[in-house]
């Protein structure tokens, strides 16, 4: 029997696509949501999944019940499945397609074609541009209006970069199946260079650098490896191949003496680069890939060369301290290094719990003793769950009955570990929804009761500049709000982010002590980058969570640390560093 073999994002697109047609012909939302959770189980798994179909372990991924195993299993047999073949004809791809414009869900898609005959973004928009779309009952002019704006920032988004949390797991395989591919001592050297070694929340391609001594062992193996779709350029010191995804992967083979100038070279960013060779060329250096030439214009003689075996003997050499990857963006980091005043950044060792999550209580696949115990043996040392509240869609969310049997369940397991001596807390909270008004999914007297809550926005995200945030700060300006969570709900890719006036948001929560979120899950990474900076300059405290809806959802926390650290931020700056005590003690009230 022939086995086909897919990436894991193709297999997470397909189950996400049949999840978009289950919805346009309006089944059953808990099928629909099967299909989404096992998309993003696969999606994150950091494991091929031919390897774990191989291994006949299917089921164990978080998500994958009978059904989906069985039709995957079909899928890696045959390279097809019947099931989805048939929901594709009975669904055109230019309506799924319609999804992707903002703010068109699949009830608004499946009205639009099965009432109008609309199937593509193209026919959508001229129907749109004709003043059709408002002779359907509930379209007025106002959502034509929006659609065509949709349409518009759709296309736009161009040129794809691939989002970070696509592109890592992706690198990281392909770097295993390399050295898997070859000898043992055939690669002395592989790293990780260019925006992914920065952590930058999309990637244009992935840069791999390698030292060995069968280079071109090294390219050929690189060229035929299962990934691989296509090679776009092959030589003796670069191959630049495409991925199966699309992803481009450029390998370079350097020398081991030029190591350090080179892995600081290809790691960027171009404008970091660009200072730091001012820097040398006023010492009398010129550089390159390669190391420093002198060019005669300081003390050493024309010519003379000299080669870094390690980043830090290059920075040093220059006078600067070494800068951290995700630093290197031009934003100050050069001068601070010069002066030696670079921020001692936050560590992934340094988290010693996690303030947002979710259990079955919820949307999570995972009861709050798994959840307490996956977040234990990470080394945490507490777990606030954080379910979401009603008046969220289609999860199912808490309520206060809810809450007080849930309540029950987490004394229960905090007995045990105080009992056994075992110093790990759970802590009872809620994601409690912000709703277009801005009142709250939970009474404040609910709300009082629990240790530390989070407040989000997941709908009506669309709303004016004005409406959004003045909803918002109502939130925050509630005293039982501890935590404003993925503050602007923007999905990197898929979902711009609100029109939230950050600044002004991000000044209440200084203002009141609210602390807000790094959401570290790489679709979201909300606050980002340059809004956390600015956080922590306006005096807010932050807290960097993984919102884990199953026990592997921990994994992503990496992801909210490397933003963090893209934001200058140090072990004082995130509560969520803190022992217990004093994390709470960082709380509102
Ligand atoms: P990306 O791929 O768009 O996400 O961003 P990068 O930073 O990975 O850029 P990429 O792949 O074009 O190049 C990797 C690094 O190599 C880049 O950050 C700086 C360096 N580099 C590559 N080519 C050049 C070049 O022609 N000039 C300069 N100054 N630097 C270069
Ligand atoms: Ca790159
Ligand atoms: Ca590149
Ligand atoms: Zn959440």
């Amino acid at each position: 029997m022939t086995t086909h073999r897919f990436t894991n994002t193709d297999v997470a697109t397909l189950l996400d696509q049949v999840s978009a047609r289950l919805q346009i012909i309006g089944a059953n939302r808990f099928r629909v949501i099967a299909f989404q959770n096992a998309a993003e189980s696969i999606r994150t798994l950091g494991r091929s999944i031919n390897q774990v179909y191989a291994d006949g372990e299917l089921r164990t991924i978080p998500g994958v019940g009978k059904g989906i195993a069985d039709a995957l299993t079909e899928l890696f047999e045959t390279g097809h499945v019947a099931e989805f073949d048939e929901l594709a004809a009975q669904v055109p791809d230019g309506v799924i397609e319609m999804m992707q414009v903002p703010d068109m869900g699949p009830k608004k898609a499946a009205r639009l074609w099965q009432e109008l005959g609309i199937a593509s973004i193209a026919e959508l928009k001229a129907a749109a541009e004709a003043g059709e779309l408002s002779q359907l009952k509930g379209f007025g002019k106002k959502s034509e209006q929006k659609i065509l704006k949709g349409v518009e920032l759709l296309s736009q988004r161009g040129d794809e970069r691939t989002p970070l949390g696509d592109a890592r797991p992706l690198a990281l395989m392909l770097m295993a199946d390399l050295r898997q591919a070859l000898p043992d001592d055939a690669i002395q050297r592989m790293e990780i260079a260019g925006s992914l070694r920065r952590w930058r929340e999309t990637i244009g391609d992935v840069d791999i650098l390698v030292v060995s001594r069968q280079p071109d062992a090294v390219m050929e193996a690189f060229r035929g490896l299962p990934l691989v779709a296509d090679v776009a350029l092959s030589g003796e010191t670069k191959t630049s191949v495409i991925l199966t995804t699309g992803l481009q992967v450029d390998l370079r083979v350097v020398g081991e003496e030029h190591w350090g100038a080179a892995w600081q070279y290809f790691t960027g960013s171009k404008d970091h680069n660009v200072r730091v060779r001012e820097i040398a060329l006023k010492q009398g250096w010129s550089l390159n890939e390669y190391g420093l030439t002198a060019t005669g214009k300081g003390d050493a003689p024309e010519g003379e060369e000299r080669l870094f075996q390690r980043e830090e003997d290059l920075y040093g050499f220059l006078g600067l301290e070494w800068v951290p990857p995700e630093l290197r963006e031009n934003r100050g980091e050069v001068q601070a290094a010069l002066a030696h005043d670079l921020p001692r950044l936050i560590r992934l060792a340094d988290i010693r719990g996690e303030l947002h999550g979710h259990t079955t209580y919820s949307d999570g696949q995972a009861s709050v003793a798994e959840m307490a115990e996956a977040a234990r043996s990470r080394g945490y040392k507490y777990w606030n769950a954080s379910d979401h509240s009603v008046g969220l869609g289609i999860v199912q969310g808490v309520d206060d009955e809810k809450l007080r049997r849930q309540a029950e369940e987490i004394e229960e397991m905090n007995w045990h570990y105080a009992q056994a001596g075992i110093d790990f807390r759970i802590l009872q909270g809620s994601e409690v929804e912000i709703l277009a008004s801005g009142e709250l999914g939970l009474p404040d007297e609910v709300l009082a009761r629990l240790d530390v809550v989070v407040a989000s926005i997941h709908s009506a995200l669309r709303q004016d500049r004005e409406t959004i945030t003045e909803r918002c700060l109502k939130a925050v300006y509630n005293p039982h709000v501890d935590i404003l969570g993925h503050p602007t709900g923007r999905l990197i890719g898929h979902r711009p982010p609100s029109d939230l006036d950050v600044e002004r948001v991000l000044q209440a929560c200084a203002e009141t002590g609210t602390v807000v979120e790094i959401n570290a899950h790489p679709s979201r990474l909300d606050l980002n980058d340059v809004y956390a900076r600015r956080a922590v300059e306006l005096g807010c405290k932050l807290a960097i969570n993984s919102d884990a809806h199953e026990t592997t959802g921990f994994d992503v926390m990496e992801y909210g640390v490397a933003t963090a650290r893209r934001a200058w931020l140090t072990a004082a700056d995130v509560i969520n560093t803190r022992p217990l005590d004093d994390m709470l003690g960082l709380l509102k009230g």
